[in-house]
């Protein structure tokens, strides 16, 4: 094992590796709710989460998985941020709250599959074992209700097609985590008014005509070779773009991120697929609670 899988697995165990099934057992440190009466599923998959950076939304993705349940569910890729653990460990309590859930949703009897994308690529070698009841697989075929065959799978696998240079790459990259620092102050401001989470990169990037056409771009090229596979359909993650479309008879499914969009791909139990925005569930939870406060 190298220093950053050791390193991620520290973290994130808060232990050694033979305690993983233990982790499970033990309390989280913010309490699950609603543990019956959740929206059942069939299936739902969530990907982006960079657990170990300030950008991602720990609080709001444990309350969706306090919300929501399925009989499967996926973990599309760069769920922990090794890149940037290995600069600087940020490691929260709610961080260790969203393990701690998916953990035990396994030993609930949800069948979890993880597929470790670019920024998680350490749990990649671990590929074919069982971490606590996760199966970690490099892709997956899912096969809905009403009987299509999806590829599932991280997306990073693209970036030598979509991204003509590298450097670009990795200027994207320092541009973004300004971004979403921007995002983060912005949100901090407008909780202090009490008003709902908003995406600033979320609109930033529809604005953008670079970024618009690097997203189709990179969609046409999924689904292509979806298609080449012989599936009818793909679900990915990786661009934090939660999008449904179809291409060329080819279905394109994005889970999107936990950083920015805050979604879940979700199937019910006919095999209608939905994205679920889970920053607009929250806020529409928020007249109730005033309507109930009204009546009191
Ligand atoms: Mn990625």
């Amino acid at each position: 094992m190298n220093v950053v899988t050791s390193i991620a697995a520290t973290a994130i165990l808060g232990a050694s590796l033979g305690d993983f099934a233990d982790f499970a057992q033990s309390a989280p440190a913010i309490p699950e709710r609603m543990i019956g009466g959740r929206r059942q599923f069939r299936t739902i998959w969530i990907s982006d989460v960079h657990l170990g950076t300030r950008g991602c939304n720990a609080g709001m993705l444990i309350d969706f998985l306090d919300h929501v349940d399925s009989e499967t569910m996926y973990l599309v890729g760069d769920i922990v941020d090794g890149w940037r653990l290995k600069k600087k460990l940020y490691w929260p309590v709610a961080h260790n709250d969203v393990v701690w859930r998916l953990l035990k949703r396994a030993r609930r009897g949800t069948r979890v599959v993880y597929i470790p994308g670019n920024h998680d690529e350490v749990f990649r070698q671990f590929t074919g074992l069982d971490f606590g009841g996760v199966e970690i697989v490099r892709q997956a075929i899912h096969e809905t209700a009403d009987g299509r065959r999806l590829l599932v799978l991280h997306g990073d696998e693209f970036d030598a097609i979509t991204l003509a240079h590298r450097w670009l790459a990795h200027v994207g990259d320092v541009a973004y985590h300004v971004l979403m620092a921007l995002n983060r102050g912005l949100n901090a401001w407008r909780r202090l008014f009490n008003m709902p989470y908003w995406s600033l990169s979320k609109h930033a990037k529809a604005k953008v005509k670079k970024s618009v056409e690097f997203i189709s771009n990179y969609e046409q090229v999924v689904a292509q070779a979806a298609a080449h596979r012989g599936v009818d359909g793909v679900v990915c993650g990786h661009i934090h773009t939660a999008e449904y479309r179809e291409i060329d008879g080819t279905a394109y499914y994005n889970d999107g991120d936990w950083v920015e969009g805050c979604t879940a791909l979700v199937e019910h139990f006919d095999g209608r697929m939905e994205i679920l925005h889970w920053a607009d569930e929250i806020a529409a939870r928020q007249p109730q609670a005033d309507l109930a406060l009204l009546a009191a």
